[in-house]
């Protein structure tokens, strides 16, 4: 079973759109298995971003993730990291197909409302960048037989 680390970023908070984001997670079927609101620190932004340093968006990529209440969460399942890229879509909203959440509810490059995990060795470090391990649950969902 795979884990990977999502965020909604300050627009999809700030939009409301928290609970939508949420809805689509739920219904592929991904199992939840942390949650928590964080006021990210230019610190762990950077340490979070740490691989675009240098680029020229990278200060305001800082500057954006920083700028509200971000929520931070641990989905798992069979292929979370992929799974969660296709829900997403690509990066640029106006590039991203509807149906993905980027595609559905965006036009920015830089505020494109949720960050994935790009590999499960991403995944690993980033969760623990972001999440205690006792902030971590493990548990069975009644429909788990069910789902893949
Ligand atoms: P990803 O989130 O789809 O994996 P990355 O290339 O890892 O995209 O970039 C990290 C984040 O940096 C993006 O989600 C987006 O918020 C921002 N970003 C990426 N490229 C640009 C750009 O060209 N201009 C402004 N912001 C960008
Ligand atoms: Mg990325």
């Amino acid at each position: 079973m795979q884990r990977t680390l999502v965020l909604l970023k300050p627009d999809a908070v700030q939009r409301r759109l928290v609970g939508e984001i949420i809805r689509r997670f739920e219904q592929k079927g991904l199992r939840l298995a942390g949650l928590k609101m964080v006021q990210a620190s230019r610190d762990l932004a950077e340490q979070h971003y740490a691989v675009h340093r240098g680029k020229p968006f990278y200060e305001s990529l800082l500057t954006f993730l920083t700028s509200g209440p971000t929520i931070a969460m641990v989905w798992e399942g069979r292929e979370a990291v992929s799974v969660t890229r296709l829900l997403m879509g690509l990066t640029d909203g106006a590039r991203s197909a509807p149906g993905t959440i980027r595609g559905d509810f965006g036009l920015s490059v830089q505020n494109n409302l949720i960050h994935g995990s790009d590999s499960p060795e991403s995944a690993d470090a980033e969760i623990a960048l972001w999440f205690r391990p006792d902030e971590l649950v493990n548990y069975t969902c009644a429909d788990a037989a069910w789902i893949g």
